[in-house]
């Protein structure tokens, strides 16, 4: 509730309930799918794959009353190379300065060690601290009510959320819980503003995705991808990207491209489609397979992608 009445509490008339909420969690929790919903627009991609998440962006949510800024993080796992390194720190790094921390667990499986593992991070961290079960959608022998229960016990928790991001069910249940935890305060970003990332690492993303939706084993994690060149053409109002998607080997440039360049063609006609959603624009696609031995465990060829940023 707004204290408007003690002394030096006077309410300005832009004070709304704003801060930061981050969501940290297992890969493949639902993090990005939550924060999709949550923003009404695509602003992260989504994938079966662990580490699709590889930035830790912000989605604002604005209402007549509050100003939520959801941050979404890579999923915490157990690292194998630099990336993987990176993808951990910048997630916990989230979790060091919000208002809200919110442990986000896929309701389909069973609390593992991993979780637990995220969990102390969780407990440990300064703002409130919210429960969110996902995928409630999903059928599953265990009742809910169970599920909860054995969840419950992971940290102390201020609240505890079942939801569905791809049904929207109670996702506005969640918005609500989470603006209750936040203080009073200014708007941090413009009202119109969707998310805080640029427009280029936007565009990387999206091909990025397509790329992991089309792969599987190795290549996900092997995938890079880098925005040479965007250019507006106003007469024919076309933008035309010029992208260029990094792989580690030889073998897996042929496996992207695909015989007689079906895999490369399919990804470009999936890429596009979001690109000019996003752009507003019909879009010329000029996408290329180059590769960059081992650039994973390059902690400066990590940072020229942006991965891990706000380290
Ligand atoms: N059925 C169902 N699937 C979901 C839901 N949320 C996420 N998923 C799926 O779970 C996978 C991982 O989702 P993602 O948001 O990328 O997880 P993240 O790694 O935590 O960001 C994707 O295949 C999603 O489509 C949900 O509410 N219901
Ligand atoms: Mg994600």
């Amino acid at each position: 509730m707004a204290d408007a009445g003690g002394p030096g509490s006077r309410l300005s008339a832009d004070e709304v309930h704003s801060g930061f909420v981050a969501l940290v969690g297992r890969p493949n929790a639902g993090k990005s799918t939550l924060i999709n919903a949550l923003a009404g627009s695509k602003v992260a991609i989504v994938s079966d794959k662990p580490q699709t998440t590889r930035h830790r962006l912000r989605a604002i949510v604005d209402t007549e009353d509050a100003q939520v800024v959801f941050v979404d993080t890579p999923g915490l796992h157990k690292p194998l190379d630099a990336l993987g390194e990176q993808l951990n720190r910048s997630a916990l790094l989230a979790l060091s300065d919000v208002d809200v921390a919110c442990l986000v667990i896929d309701s389909t499986k069973p609390v593992g060690e991993g979780d637990k593992w995220v969990a102390r991070h969780v407990a440990a961290a300064k703002g409130a601290k919210v429960l969110v079960l996902t995928k409630a959608d999903l059928p599953y022998r265990i009742p809910i009510e169970r599920r909860i229960e054995s969840a419950r016990g992971l940290a102390e928790f201020d609240d505890i959320v079942v939801l569905s991001a791809l049904e929207d069910f109670n996702v506005a249940g969640f918005l609500s819980t989470v603006t209750r935890l936040l203080p009073l305060g200014p708007r941090y970003f413009p009202r119109e503003m969707a998310t805080d990332q640029s427009l280029e690492v936007m565009l990387a993303e999206f091909v990025r995705e397509k790329v992991l939706l089309r792969t599987r084993d190795e290549i996900p994690h092997s995938v890079g991808v880098s925005i040479e060149d965007v250019t507006h053409d106003d007469k024919n109002a076309m933008t035309t990207v010029v992208a260029v998607i990094y792989v580690e080997r030889d073998s897996q440039k042929g496996i992207i491209i695909g015989a007689g360049g079906e895999g490369i063609r399919s990804i470009g006609v999936e890429a596009r489609a979001d690109l000019e959603k996003l752009l507003g624009s019909k879009v010329f696609l000029d996408l290329q397979v180059r590769v960059k031995k081992d650039w994973r465990r390059d902690a400066s060829q990590i940072k020229r992608f942006g991965y891990g940023e706000g380290l």
